[in-house]
């Protein structure tokens, strides 16, 4: 096995297709995608199975596929019934009597066809007599990068850019295209390639000095069905110059970013739009002028429109000056207090990215009602791939595993029809009509630092793709195709590893929603109070009485933001989900909880056991030694062991700190250092 390699190993004997593998292809369409489309599967059948394939004039049945989009093979009239449609950047894979078709809607939908086709093949999933058709449920399928002009990598942790170097856009081509394919065999159709906090050289990318550079870049990702996006800072106008305001409703601001626009369209056509952070910690914004975000993001909507461009406006806006004397201000409720008056203002190109949580990606947090409780707006959902915190690659942390919570949350504005999976499929005003989610990828060799954070690439784009998805079948998935199905033990053990792999993390960390005990600025590992008293708005206010945030509307009223039933069940802790309970709710260390035992004695047993599981998880791992190529097998124990490490750090400061506070011993009498 190559870890550079990811889903796409090297297999070992051929699988099993009657009559071997489809290595004569009959194609019936065209395009750039779809001409890569058939590449692809030239070029994987090569590399997984060591199969040259042959184009053909005429179907001829034996060994043969044909690759086609549905108008093209329809018009062909070759002997196959086919359906009267499907449904955009959709397939159907099937085999029978009258051969092997992989059908697109389009040429996209022919390349993830092609791409499913080989997984099912090289998973052992595919026999004679079969049928599947898919598409994806949402429009947008986002990956943003924060990779900044230098090459650094704000909250990267798998080494250094992959599009930047030294101030330049500076790439190895044949890795871009290995990445183009990562993503698009994930189904992921757009990339914002530059952070969200544009700094440096970056600022400059929507300028003549760049712009080629940009669009070099986006013609590796186009064949692969891939739209480039770019971040933008708000000031520009400014920084760029000439003007001396970016006022969002100064008309010279308006002609200002029209002009930009003609000329980025004039470099890069199919750019999907731009990417904005504003009047958030830090970033230039509309507030500055006294304006709204529909004011901001409007303007900016209009300049991308005569191109079909897209903007996409980040709603991670929060005061990040607090007073943390004042307990009346709450961060949770920010993004709302600024949107949700806003439902219905913004352009028709204007899509709102909403982070699932209302604080920041943290181990445990209730989904944002922002999501649910938007009518008249089009809205992304965004996530965190790369581990910022969770676990920053060192540690393993399988983020389906939370996602699939995440699409489950009912927003119960009505009976039926809220959960946030529903939303996604449902898209329009009033669904959600996308994912977003934050790259875990740089230049080290295996992508993602941590081989196993391969899973959480592959397992985005399969949430993003089908957001009913289960982690599970994400996690089952991505080990056979990762480590074969010879020897099927492994990939059952691997996947079972990573599934538990999030709880162990969850119940070492952060007690129960509270959410930042870590170290500033770098944001791993623990440190109890490291955020209590800064300005950042990010406080448990632990006491040696009580713990907790008081959510409910005796305290912030964050909780009343969500539909009533969910304000119900959020505002009485005893029916508060327990992972949420001091999110909520600021509680006395005595309170009894579902199980009998204490807040306390919760708090201690998942630290311990958060441990034990973390080491278990070692344990398995290290039964694979025979199976597992050397070099992946020994990375990823120096991981376990940091990880290790790492958790009985978080087990003994945690627990250490709230004995410190109330003077109570562990009930079981496991060692608590004094
Ligand atoms: C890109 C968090 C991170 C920042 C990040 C920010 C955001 O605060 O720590 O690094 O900035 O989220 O999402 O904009």
């Amino acid at each position: 096995m190559r870890e550079y390699d990811c889903w796409f190993q090297k297999q070992d004997g051929e699988p099993c297709v009657k009559g071997g593998l489809p290595e004569r292809i009959l194609l019936a369409g065209g395009g750039e995608i779809f001409n890569n489309a058939v590449a692809e599967y030239s070029e994987l059948l090569l590399r997984k199975w060591g199969v040259k394939t042959v184009k053909l004039n005429g179907f001829t049945g034996e060994r043969c596929v044909v690759i086609g989009v549905l108008d093209e093979i329809r018009s062909k009239n070759l002997n196959f019934s086919l359906p009267a449609s499907l449904p955009p950047e959709g397939f159907l894979i099937r085999s029978g009597d009258d051969g092997l078709l992989i059908c697109g809607a389009d040429e996209r939908g022919a390349l993830y066809g092609v791409y499913r086709f080989l997984a099912l093949l090289a998973s052992g999933a595919f026999s004679e007599n079969f049928e599947t058709t898919d598409s994806p449920r949402s429009k947008y399928r986002i990956i943003n990068h924060w990779d900044e002009a230098s090459g650094f990598i704000e909250r990267g942790y798998a080494g250094r850019s992959l599009f930047f170097k030294d101030g330049e856009i500076k790439y190895d081509a044949a890795r871009i295209k290995d990445y183009a394919r990562l993503l698009a065999s994930t189904g992921i159709n757009i990339i914002s390639i530059n952070n969200v906090n544009v700094r440096g050289e970056a600022k400059r990318f929507i300028t003549e000095e760049y712009l080629p550079g940009v669009a070099a870049l986006s013609a590796i990702f186009r064949p692969f069905g891939v739209r480039l996006m770019l971040s933008i800072n708000f000031a520009a106008p400014c920084v760029i110059g000439p003007l001396a305001t970016a006022d969002p409703l100064d008309e010279k601001v308006a002609a200002w970013w029209a002009e930009r626009a003609r000329v980025v369209y004039s470099c890069i056509p199919d750019l999907a739009g731009f990417l904005v952070k504003a009047d958030s910690e830090g970033e230039p914004g509309p507030f500055q002028y006294g304006r709204t975000h529909a004011d901001g993001a409007n303007m900016l909507a209009a300049a991308l429109k005569p191109y079909g461009g897209e903007l996409i406006w980040r709603c991670f806006v929060y005061n990040n000056s607090q007073d943390w004397r004042n307990w009346k201000i709450d961060r949770a409720r920010a993004a709302c207090d600024v949107f949700l008056p806003l439902d219905g203002a913004f352009s028709d190109n204007v899509l709102l990215q909403i982070k699932y949580g209302p604080l920041d990606f943290q181990v445990l947090e209730p989904v944002t009602p922002l999501l649910g409780a938007l009518k008249k707006t089009r809205r992304l959902i965004e996530f965190q791939i790369t581990q910022e915190y969770t676990g920053q690659q060192i540690d393993l942390c399988f983020l389906p595993y939370m996602w699939e919570k995440v699409m489950n949350f009912d927003a119960a504005y009505a009976e039926t029809g809220f959960k946030i999976k529903e939303l996604a499929a449902n898209g329009g005003f009033e669904g959600i009509e996308g994912f977003a989610a934050v790259a875990n990828t740089g230049l080290d060799k295996n992508w993602t630092g941590h081989t196993l954070a391969q899973a959480n690439l592959y397992g985005y784009g399969r949430i993003a793709w089908k957001p009913d998805l289960k982690a599970l079948d994400i996690a089952e998935e991505w080990s056979r195709l990762t480590f074969g199905v010879k020897q099927p033990k492994t990939a059952e053990t691997v996947s079972q590893i990573l599934m538990r792999s999030y709880p162990a993390y969850e119940k070492y960390n952060a007690p129960f929603g509270i959410c930042f005990m870590v170290t500033p600025s770098t944001h791993y590992g623990p440190n109890i109070e490291g955020y209590e008293y800064s300005k950042w708005g990010t406080y448990h206010r632990a006491d040696l009485h009580a713990i907790g945030v008081d959510r409910t509307v005796r305290g912030s009223g964050y909780a009343a933001l969500y539909a009533p039933k969910n304000a119900a069940v959020f505002s009485d802790p005893s029916l508060c989900p327990k992972e949420f309970l001091l999110f909520f709710h600021r509680l006395p260390y005595g309170r009894l909880l579902a199980n009998g035992e204490t807040l306390l004695q919760n708090i201690y047993d998942s630290h311990f056991e958060g441990v034990e599981e973390a080491q278990k998880m070692m344990e398995d791992w290290e039964a694979l030694k025979e199976a597992v190529d050397g070099c992946v097998y020994e990375s990823v124990l120096e991981k376990f062991k940091l990880q290790i490490k790492n958790a009985r750090e978080w087990r003994d400061q945690i627990n250490t700190y709230f004995f410190r506070k109330t003077g109570i011993s562990d009930a079981k009498g496991r060692l608590i250092y004094p």
